[in-house]
């Protein structure tokens, strides 16, 4: 697959905020935040969209989850609430074709976002 700035992220080729990071899962803050809190969250490895995912991604994308649930403890936003969201693909507004889980919080959030 074509590369990405995340993929340059995960590989330390380009600097980011960095919150987060184990064997399989990288977060770092959004360059344009929409909240007080914007994080992503992604897998080490390439995948493009929430489409391209397999079975045997099963574990990663747990791996994806728990990550978020520890950063958002870590940034004080687990009690009041937050939200984690997946773009996929260009109708739902996907712009780097890196799978990445945004987590948002720091602020109340408008439901349902339009
Ligand atoms: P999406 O629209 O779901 O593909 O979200 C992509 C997000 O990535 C968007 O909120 C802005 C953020 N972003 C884009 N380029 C960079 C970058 O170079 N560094 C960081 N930290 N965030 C980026």
């Amino acid at each position: 697959m074509m590369d990405t700035i995340f993929g340059k992220i995960a590989r330390g080729e380009i600097p980011a905020d960095i919150v987060y990071e184990d064997e399989d899962v990288v977060a770092f803050r959004d360059l344009h935040p929409q909240a007080p809190i914007h994080i992503l969250v992604i897998p080490r490895k390439p995948i493009r969209t929430l489409n391209d995912l397999e079975a045997a991604d099963a574990e990663l994308v747990g791996r994806l989850f728990l990550a978020a649930r520890k950063v958002a403890e870590r940034e004080g936003i687990a009690a009041a609430g937050y939200r984690t969201v997946i773009n996929c693909n260009a109708a739902a507004g996907q712009t780097v074709f890196h799978l990445h889980l945004h987590l948002l919080g720091g602020r109340p959030l408008r439901w349902p976002p339009g």
